[in-house]
């Protein structure tokens, strides 16, 4: 790929594609035309690793996601094709900036937080291992809703991300597929005289691939993430007798709702929709991979017994796990397999990963609206319970209690099907995502399974990928890293080690600290450019950024600042170390609590930024919209990385190992990977506070009352009294009311139990910055430590562990690697 060619390459592209000279052409021309060029390079690498799977017949994994939270692709596909450099001086060479052009891409936002992202740090992963796979899921025409801050409160306005185009998919109309809905079924007997069952479905939707390449880094391997867009089947696409009795709306009405399907991401973390279209894309999105599995499989095999050799299937979450019922009505129904064989491949092919312990959060849909919608699935997921619960029946006769516990169906509050069930049975193997999550699936939220099946609970630590965690979004201590090490590390992140010889080199130090500081830079730039807040680069730069929820207690660091305020307020002079508390999250929509704290965030920056008495020592600043984006613009500029959920809550958290990787230092509950994260930091250089999960569980056990805290504790009554006044809502008592209440007299996430904990914690973390030396010893071995949260050891541990899968090298000819 020689730098002539590719500065041809762009110019052409600028002309033939943008239609458009370089006098006229607007900056997101030149992002297009460059989008353009960076795409050709990918796409024969593409189609030549689509070809050898085909040709060597590989085991394909297929990673089923409703969401996949890709970020910007451009800068990612540079560093991956190694053309970053020469990207940067072709651009130069026509008077660019590439940064600029960079920022001109809009963030896809199809996910909601860290399942999301974990699902595209992993294909960069197996991409980058030489692993064959295939992303699927649903190309939302809206993703996550953009946040705006508005008088303090979040707004939230569509995100129209596909308007200007999107150069990095390509649709294969060619590869439709269809997918029913509705109606009923009817029994029949074959040629064989076999009794048989088909679906007689009342609509039809078309389901369109788009494929959006993904490259390894340094490898030859391009991977597919293949969405799927709803459209309207052909019998819906006009209703002329509506038309011709002036029926105008009527016409295209069925239209519209079938393409309604793939409109717009639900934007809930950590809570189930029950809505019926939620449960419409997930059925589309899983019938029309699966089905795409099966005619690639008879391309080359004649039936389908070896289907489960040839694809490992993971189910993230259980927001795909209607695929059991799926393959099975597509093996027995469409392909005529007998049940038992169907059901052994149907369980080789499936795994599951659960992503949370909330009880709440776990998917069930009311039988009727599942039953109206998949009447078909419905009584194969009643069969697969009744021959499960027969097994049950002989295995335990002795404990008929079993069998409600460990039912697809639950009886109460409604009749429903529980979708965890569900992935269970129909799975070889159940994963969670850190340990102490993988030990709370197995003790409580799944007890009954692991004491059924043991052997499938298997734990699987999340990871991140180092290419855009640390290098894209860190070069400047990418480089450094490089310079002292070599690259290897960013295939191999446990060789980040090495850097541990240069601990005590005082150059090393002094330049470790410096691009620390240079990123807070620009860092506060950014804060100034958007939030019109002047904050200190010198300051501690203490961040808690990831989606507003209850259990992730933002509201806890809230007290702490406010707690650090009201020593100001009562002696001006007290010493503290200058903080900027920087936080940035969505909250979903309909979750009142989870707004009312941004609103309060942004109402106690209001005050605290601009008291005289506090001297520009303390900065609040909430940054709007936190997406990937912004994600790679905060994490390598923070201090201190807020990871403060109330233990045995969060599943595992990524955003920590994030933090990490660039030299920030925890403070942190052991929750999920927060324990991994200290035992390999080394527990000198965490900031560990608060109850453990079982102090949480024995308390709420024995009847845990807030309200004694607050009786008993003055600091904290301080707090709570200042904010109930109407202090940080001129006057007003009743706005934040809804929040206090609910820590007086529920607290259900336990923060005034953990409040003494957390700010005596953090006095020692103020204490620690202010002593450099011991800081940045601790921020360069939080970065070398942290080797075990580089995706790829996820990705393989997945690979040799769940999926059986192997690597193929994808060898270009010579004519594709000149052309390239
Ligand atoms: C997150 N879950 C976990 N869910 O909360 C986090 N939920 O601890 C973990 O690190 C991460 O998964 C990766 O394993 C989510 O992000 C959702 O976003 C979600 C979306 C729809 C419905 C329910």
């Amino acid at each position: 790929m020689s730098k002539e060619t590719l500065k041809r390459a762009f110019a052409d592209n600028l002309f033939y594609l943008q239609g458009k000279y370089q006098a006229w052409a607007t900056p997101y021309d030149y992002y297009m035309a460059l989008a353009y060029t960076v795409r050709d390079r990918l796409l024969h690498r593409f189609i030549k690793t689509m070809s050898t799977y085909f040709e060597q017949n590989v085991k394909v994994v297929c990673y089923l996601s409703a969401e996949f939270l890709m970020g910007r692709h451009l800068a990612n596909n540079l560093v991956n094709l190694g053309i970053y450099e020469d990207i940067q001086e072709v651009v130069a060479s026509a008077g660019l900036n590439l940064d600029d052009l960079l920022e001109q891409e809009h963030d896809p936002g199809l996910g909601n937080g860290g399942l999301g992202r974990l699902a595209a740090c992993f294909l960069d992963s197996l991409a980058t291992l030489e692993v064959p796979a295939i992303g699927y899921g649903i190309r939302y025409e809206f993703g996550i809703f953009h946040q705006e801050i508005r008088d303090g409160w979040q707004a939230e306005i569509p995100d129209k991300w596909l308007r200007f185009g999107n150069p990095w998919e390509i649709p294969h109309l060619e590869a439709s597929v269809q997918v029913k809905f509705g109606g009923h079924t009817e029994t029949y007997r074959d040629d064989k005289g076999r009794k048989r069952v088909t679906w007689v479905a009342e609509r039809t939707v078309t389901a369109i691939p788009y494929d959006t390449p993904v490259p390894g880094y340094n490898t030859n391997t391009v991977n597919p993430l293949r969405l799927w867009r709803a459209e309207a089947g052909e019998e819906q696409d006009f209703n002329f007798d509506a038309f011709n009795a002036g029926d105008y709306d009527g016409a295209v009405a069925s239209k519209m709702s079938s393409e309604t399907i793939s409109k717009v991401l639900y934007p809930n973390d950590n809570t189930p929709q029950g809505r019926q279209l939620r449960l419409e894309q997930q059925y589309f999105f899983v019938s029309a991979s699966l089905q795409d599995m099966i005619r690639n499989h008879l391309r080359i095999h004649p039936s389908l017994e070896n289907f489960h050799e040839h694809f490992a299937v993971q189910l993230n979450d259980t927001h795909p796990a209607v695929s059991i019922a799926e393959l099975m009505r597509l093996l027995v129904d469409e392909h005529g397999m007998d049940w038992d064989k169907a059901w052994y491949i149907t369980q080789k092919t499936f795994a599951y990963t659960n992503h949370t312990l909330l009880p709440e959060a776990l998917e069930k849909w009311a039988v009727d609206l599942f039953g109206s919608l998949l009447p078909r699935h419905l009584e194969i997921i009643y069969e697969i319970n009744f021959r499960f619960l027969e097994d049950i029946k002989t295995w335990f006769p002795k404990q008929p209690e079993l069998l409600g516990h460990l039912s697809i169906i639950a009886e109460y509050p409604e009749k429903s099907v529980r979708m965890a069930h569900l992935a269970c049975i129909g799975s070889h193997a159940i994963n969670g995502v850190a340990a102490l999550h993988t030990q709370l699936l197995q003790s409580d939220t799944l007890k009954d399974f692991a004491a059924l099946w043991p052997e499938k609970f298997i734990n699987k630590t999340n990871g991140v990928t180092p290419r855009r965690w640390i290098l894209l979004c860190n070069r400047r201590l990418a480089n450094l890293i490089t310079e002292k090490i070599g690259g290897d590390w960013l295939k191999d992140l446990s060789q980040m080690r090495k850097l541990e010889a240069y601990l005590n080199d005082q150059e090393f130090r002094r330049r470790w600290r410096e691009i620390k500081y240079a990123n807070k830079q620009d860092l506060a730039a950014y804060i100034w450019k958007h939030n019109d807040i002047e904050v200190d680069p010198n300051s501690m730069f203490d961040v808690q950024v990831k989606r507003m929820h209850e259990y992730k207690r933002q509201l806890l660091d809230v007290l702490h600042i406010v707690a650090l305020y009201n020593r100001i307020k009562k002696n001006p002079n007290v010493s503290i170390t200058p903080r900027t508390f920087i936080f940035g999250g969505k909250a979903a929509p309909g979750y009142f609590m989870a707004k009312l704290v941004i609103k309060l965030i942004n109402s106690v920056a209001e005050i605290v930024n601009k008291d005289p008495d506090v001297r520009g020592r303390l900065k609040v600043v909430f940054l709007a919209n936190f997406n990937v984006s912004l994600g790679e613009k905060i994490y390598p500029a923070a201090d201190l990385s807020e990871q403060i959920s109330t233990a045995g809550k969060e599943a595992s958290g990524t955003g920590n190992m994030k933090f990490a990787m660039n030299g920030a230092i925890t403070i942190g509950t052991l929750d999920g990977a927060n324990i991994e994260i200290r035992e390999e930091a080394g527990e000198e250089n965490f900031f560990l506070f608060g109850l453990t999960a079982e102090e949480v569980a024995a308390m709420k056990a024995k009847s845990y009352n807030p309200m004694y805290y607050y009786l008993t504790n003055p600091d904290l009554k301080a707090v709570l009294d200042r904010i109930s006044s109407g202090y940080f809502s001129h006057g007003n008592q009743e706005m934040f009311k809804p929040l206090i209440d609910s820590l007086l007299y529920d607290d259900q996430y336990m923060l005034l139990a953990d409040f003494q904990a957390y700010v005596d914690c953090q006095h020692e973390v103020g204490k620690a910055y202010a002593d450099q030396e011991r800081w940045t010893t601790m921020s360069i071995l939080n970065s070398t430590r942290m080797g075990k949260f580089s995706s790829d050891r996820t990705i393989r541990e997945y690979v040799t562990e769940i999926w059986k899968a192997k690597p193929v090298k994808i060898e270009l000819e010579e004519y594709s690697q000149e052309k390239a």
